[in-house]
């Protein structure tokens, strides 16, 4: 049985650990952080994610996977640890070297390194390299070196970890065919062979492109106000087109990879890199976009009881990592309004400046205005009568497209959709 170190278990580390253990492998977890320890420890999980627990479960139970706060010696290791920005956007590799240094002791002769964390092109070539030739072991000749990211989506990220295409990039020939090779253990989907930094920037190229498209989308929600259009409705018509796939717009990009990933291009190249920053401060600017169509809709937001609906960075998922909700709730604070947010997958949360509810009937109880921010499957089902009944509010603003604006109007409140003019929202 081949045995596989995995650093860093977060929202992949473990769900690869965990993956790698129940395909055959004997797996070491290891993490820096005491409380992932206990609790995986203890046969719980820190990460809300369909079907985790009982994968982790299964593969703890079975001693296929061991919980470490330090490496041991591996056939391979795996670096799946934190990379993100520093608050002027530049990368935070801090955890990479970490991981690095921890695993010279361990490293043997025909081992193989993979680092998974999304980083800057040229990373496992100019930083991880050198820090692992420290044992006098030369890469790709001695032992094995790729890059291999991860491309699954919170919440299918089981599924995805096993059924998308993987790219696998070596620092040479033979370290991308170990990664193959390793991979394939579990993965069904098509392994691709590249080299490291190509592997590096494929990565950055998918979450660069997404963001840039969800950029388009707000702006365009922007425009549409501005000229009295349902964006909603252009984007529909315009998507019909055989070749147009406009995204949604929203309150901003949140999580710890699309608002984060396209600055490491930015940062490494900031000449030639206009309209990535540029997409990346259309998004950072939605949340005040939001906060300017409450004003417009209800004026002076001072005193304004406003309930907040949702937190977290996405639909159904319990991350709040750099979630543009948190954001637009915070600019509300602000701007002097009374907020209480409800999030569903995070009821225990708090922050300071407002307050957060347990359930949905708190947060409404003494609400002016209704601020939908997430799409969460509980809010899209909610019923405009039964909510009349428990909320004094009767201004709805819903920045998620998840409301029919009529049938909220027929139960006599007044509907603001974000993208459509609030003057277009009167007719
Ligand atoms: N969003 C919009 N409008 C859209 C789509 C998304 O406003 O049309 C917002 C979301 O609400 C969220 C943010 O963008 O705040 C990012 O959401 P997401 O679903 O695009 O991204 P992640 O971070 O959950 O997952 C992405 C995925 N990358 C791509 O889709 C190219 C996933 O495959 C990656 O593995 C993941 O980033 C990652 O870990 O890099």
């Amino acid at each position: 049985m081949k045995k596989v170190c995995v650093l860093g278990l977060g929202y992949i580390g473990l769900p690869t650990a965990a993956m790698f253990a129940t395909h055959g492998m004997h797996v070491i977890g290891v993490d820096v952080n005491q409380h992932i320890l206990t609790t995986l420890k203890n046969g719980g999980i820190h990460i809300q994610e369909k079907g985790l627990r009982e994968l982790v479960k299964k593969a703890v139970d079975t001693n296929t996977l061991q919980i470490s706060d330090h490496p041991a010696e591996a056939d391979a290791f795996i670096i799946a640890v934190p990379t993100p920005i520093n608050a002027d956007k530049t990368a935070d590799l801090s955890s990479v070297r970490s991981a690095a240094e921890a695993i010279i002791p361990y490293l043997r002769s025909g081992n193989l390194v993979v680092l998974e964390s999304t980083s800057p092109p040229r990373t496992t070539i100019d930083l991880l390299q050198p820090i692992l030739e420290k044992t006098g072991l030369r890469a790709g000749v001695d032992f094995h070196l790729a890059y291999s990211p991860e491309r699954v989506l919170p919440g299918e990220i089981l599924q995805e970890l096993v059924e998308n295409a993987r790219v696998v990039g070596g620092i040479n020939r033979s370290s991308a065919e170990a990664g193959r090779q390793l991979y394939a253990s579990f993965v069904t989907g098509e392994i691709m062979i590249t080299d490291a930094t190509t592997a590096e920037m494929v990565k950055l190229m998918e979450n660069t492109y997404r963001d840039i498209n969800i950029a388009i989308a707000n702006e365009f929600s922007r425009l549409a106000d501005h000229f009295g259009v349902d964006v909603w409705q252009g984007i529909e018509l315009a998507n019909k087109h055989p070749r147009v796939n406009i995204l949604k717009p929203g309150p901003g990009v949140g999580g710890h990879c699309i608002s984060v990933d396209p600055w490491f291009l930015v940062e490494a190249a900031p000449h030639i890199s206009p309209l990535i920053r540029t997409a990346r401060e259309v998004n950072d600017h939605q949340p005040e976009y939001i906060v300017s169509l409450l004003e417009r809709t209800l004026g002076d937001l001072r005193g304004i009881s406003v309930a907040v609906l949702g937190l977290s960075y996405k639909p159904d998922v319990d991350d709040l990592r750099e979630s543009p909700a948190v954001e637009v709730t915070h600019l509300l604070v602000n701007a002097g309004a009374h907020v209480t947010a409800f999030e569903p997958y995070q009821v225990d949360v708090s922050f300071a400046g407002f307050s957060t509810t347990a359930n949905l009937e708190q947060a409404l109880a003494g609400a002016e205005c209704i601020l939908l921010l997430v799409n969460h499957r509980v809010f899209r089902d909610l019923s405009p009568d039964k909510v009349r009944k428990i909320t004094p509010a009767r201004h709805i603003v819903d920045t998620v497209n998840a409301w029919s604006s009529d049938e909220w109007r027929s139960s006599e409140f007044l509907f603001t959709r974000l993208g459509v003019s609030v003057e277009h929202s009167k007719v």
